[in-house]
């Protein structure tokens, strides 16, 4: 594929630079109308993205379109499904491999990269075997009982995004099957989770791709601890998730090893085996094949180059507007539902660790912003909250929300006239509204300036399958503005620096312990500092 140099260089942000000088106004007499919402509706798979409160125009959108079209967006992204090296920073040392997250759901007759969908189908195959002993008790603890709980150990890609689907779906769990995380290696996440549970019918899936993350591994440690001190053998209860090859990979260890391999990045990694192991446990393998369904029906619609028919597209360049052009650093993300509670954290990851960065993709130091900062809770709890900041405060912080029309179990009371569903729903409304259109108030403090651009992502009902498309929606959005930016969206060396300087603290702190007249030196910065803890 030609190469993409990148942003500043386009005719079209030249042309995006000069209409933020003049952005649409949202607070003009009739600048929202009930034509402007119809028109600014984008329909995609199973969602509406309701953008009539942005601050764009016709003329905005077809600047993006433009920018679009020259960044070539769409065929970068056709090339990283079909296998394309995506993940280098070009002359220099860097991971140079494939990012083909999209290859583990791409599962149909005429893969795009068929030797990865081809490793995935195999342990989907394996994971599918298992599931079935399991619920055909062929697969038992030490008294014959049958599993009931999961304990899922690990930390970063290997927790956020996993859990934040297992709470997006517990409505859809397997009666009696519960599952629990441990992530960070604060002994007391391990402890909480360990006391009450009943270890013999449980079972422990230790994910990490590289087999070789600190937290993970004492935690693993520390819970076959437990296990043991409870009498029982860990062989029997314990399960892998890791990269091939990797220091955990040793099946001899576990009750099942399942693998990913090196092309899918932690944080893109929920519908490969880190996800699936524990969704599939939880939700039954047909609930996970929904998942997969949905996010592949994304990944398809998402080559659609028209940017008012494709949503991830056009929540990219909506995200890039407001943060390139008219120049606001944050997006917060808003879910009215509370089982995306931690949805919004695994979007923190994804996003911020994809396009947190400073150089492109030949190193060069960026001349304009890449990722803003994302942050965000459910709705109507925030409202209570943080709300204030945003309809009055002095930063604007542009809003996605996303809401669904229907409840995810359907226990609803009409109280009032309205259910609490519809009460939910008009909440949302009313904030998006309020936050875009504003009101004058001749006292100063009620008045509220509005102009603040928001969108609104609409779906039916939260299920596996439009759990598995908003998961590849934001997937989607994130590589893609990643790509407009011409930065590497698929590695994270920015993590490093701290790791390494942990272990140098730790490296001090096991010597004291083994000498406890260890010194270290006055000018080591992480000696100096550890000793500032001492009592
Ligand atoms: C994600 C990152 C990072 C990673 C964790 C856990 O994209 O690479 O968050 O997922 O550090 O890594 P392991 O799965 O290798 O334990």
């Amino acid at each position: 594929m030609a190469e993409y140099h990148g942003f500043s260089s386009n005719n079209a942000t030249a042309s995006l630079r000069e209409l933020a000088l003049n952005p649409f106004s949202l607070t003009e007499p009739n600048a929202l109308n009930s034509r402007r919402f119809a028109s600014y509706c984008c329909r995609m798979n199973d969602f509406e993205l309701l953008y009539a409160t942005e601050r764009v125009n016709d003329d905005t959108l077809s600047a993006l379109q433009d920018l679009a079209d020259e960044s070539r967006v769409i065929e970068q992204f056709k090339g990283m499904k079909r296998g394309e090296v995506v993940n280098r920073i070009k002359g220099y040392e860097s991971e140079e491999r494939m990012a083909l997250h999209t290859a583990v759901r791409d599962l149909g007759d005429a893969p795009l990269h068929p030797e990865a969908s081809a490793q995935a189908r195999a342990e989907l195959q394996k994971l599918q075997d298992f599931l079935d002993a399991l619920t055909a008790a062929e697969i038992v603890n030490e008294a014959g009982e049958s599993f009931t709980d999961m304990v899922m150990v690990g930390i970063g890609g290997s927790d956020l995004g996993p859990r934040a689907l297992y709470l997006a779906l517990a409505a859809f769990r397997i009666q009696n099957r519960r599952v629990h995380f441990i992530s960070n290696v604060d002994p007391d996440d391990a402890a909480a989770v360990l006391r009450g549970l009943d270890l013999s019918r449980t079972l422990v899936n230790v994910v990490s791709k590289s087999g070789s993350t600190l937290e993970t591994l004492t935690n693993e440690e520390l819970v076959r601890a437990s296990f043991k001190a409870a009498g029982l053998d860990p062989g029997r209860h314990f399960i892998a998730v890791t990269g091939k090859g990797s220091p955990m990979d040793n099946p001899a260890r576990y009750l099942r090893s399942f693998y990913m391999f090196d092309y899918i990045g932690g944080r893109y990694s929920v519908t490969s085996m880190v996800g699936a192991v524990m969704l599939g446990f939880a939700l039954g393998f047909e609930q996970l094949s929904e998942i997969l369904a949905g996010a592949h029906a994304v990944d398809q619609a998402a080559e659609e180059p028209d940017i008012r028919r494709n949503i991830p597209l056009l929540m990219a360049l909506l995200g890039i507007w407001n943060h390139n052009f008219l120049g606001f650093d944050t997006l917060a993300v808003l879910p009215y539902s509370q089982a995306l509670i931690r949805f919004t954290a695994h979007l923190q990851q994804c996003d911020m660790e994809s396009n947190g960065k400073s150089i492109d993709r030949s190193g060069q130091p960026l001349a304009w912003q890449s990722g803003p900062v994302v942050w965000g809770e459910p709705g109507t709890n925030g409202q209570h909250a943080f709300y204030q900041l945003l309809h009055q405060g002095t930063t604007i912080v542009p809003v996605e929300f996303i809401g669904f029309r229907q409840s995810q179990y359907g226990e609803d009371l009409e109280i009032q006239g309205t259910t609490s569903q519809e009460k939910l729903l008009a909440n949302l409304l009313a904030q998006s509204l309020a936050m875009a259109a504003g009101r004058g108030n001749s006292n100063p403090n009620r008045r509220f300036a509005g102009n603040r651009p928001n969108c609104i992502l609409l779906a039916d009902r939260l299920t596996p399958y439009t759990m598995g498309a908003l998961m590849a929606v934001y997937e989607t959005k994130i590589v893609m503005q990643g790509f407009i930016w011409n930065i590497n969206s698929f590695d994270q060396e920015g993590v490093q620096l701290g790791k390494v300087l942990a272990n140098e603290i730790i490296d001090h702190l096991a010597a004291r312990r083994r000498d406890k007249n260890y010194q270290g030196r006055d000018d080591d910065l992480s000696w100096a500092l550890l000793r500032m803890t001492d009592k």
